[in-house]
């Protein structure tokens, strides 16, 4: 990664450490910028600050274990505060996730906290989600009919994720990834995110509609926020 760009995923990281208080129960994302946020937390959790999360991949909980974050795996209350990254972030904070594989666990800690909250360089704002991938996680069980299932949706293509070699891409959950290539994007998450729902064989898919509260953007000029903290 660009050094510059590694520079704007901390600064972002860095702003919503900030907002983390004494007691709180948070979210650890996935990816790099998460990681950054973790690390960054780690360092304050060092100094003092009392707090407990849950992370949305075995990769994640790992990291804050060696930091010294206090880890838990299941919960009674919802979550103060959830932070992690995005592939995509459109103008009414619709997001497209799961380039890192963590989208099922990434949903579940979204929608479990009061306040979820984007990290993001402002190279992942876009007009309309779906200039990349739609990642899709599936059973393996019958993938490749509910890959087929999938086709009838839109005009759309579809690859199973690889992890290297012959062997496919196998997330924390023990399922698959179909990643749709829409070429004319997703005009409607809402609509299109209920309608892959649907589908029989898929567990969950990468856009999250409605569900960030607000983005902290990082850019040259600083960070500055999408949404409502
Ligand atoms: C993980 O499954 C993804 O949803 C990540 O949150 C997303 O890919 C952002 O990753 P980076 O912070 O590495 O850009």
């Amino acid at each position: 990664m660009a050094d510059h760009q590694l520079a704007l995923k901390r600064a972002a990281a860095q702003a919503a450490v900030e907002l983390v208080e004494d007691g709180m129960r948070l979210g650890l994302g996935t990816g790099t910028t998460s990681a950054l946020f973790i690390e960054l937390l780690g360092e304050r959790v060092r100094t003092g600050l009392r707090v407990t999360a849950i992370a949305t991949s075995i990769h994640s909980h790992e990291r804050a274990a060696a930091l010294g974050i206090p880890l838990v795996d299941s919960l009674q209350e919802p979550l103060d505060l959830a932070v992690d990254g995005a592939d995509e972030v459109d103008p009414q904070l619709n997001l497209l996730k799961g380039r890192g594989g963590a989208l099922v666990r990434e949903k579940l800690v979204a929608v479990a906290a009061h306040r979820f909250v984007v990290i993001a360089d402002e190279g992942k704002l876009v007009e309309r989600l779906g200039a990349g991938v739609v990642p899709v996680e599936v059973l393996p069980f019958l993938w490749q009919q509910t890959a087929h299932r999938l086709e009838t949706l839109a005009p759309l293509t579809w690859t199973l994720r690889g992890a290297g070699g012959d062997a496919p891409f196998v997330s924390d959950n023990g399922n698959l990834v179909l990643d749709l290539l829409l070429p004319d994007g997703v005009a409607d998450p809402v609509a299109f995110g209920a309608q892959l729902k649907s589908v029989t064989g898929v567990v969950e898919h990468g856009i999250f509609a409605g569900l960030a509260r607000a983005c902290l953007v990082a850019g040259p000029d600083g960070v500055r926020v999408m949404g409502d903290l």
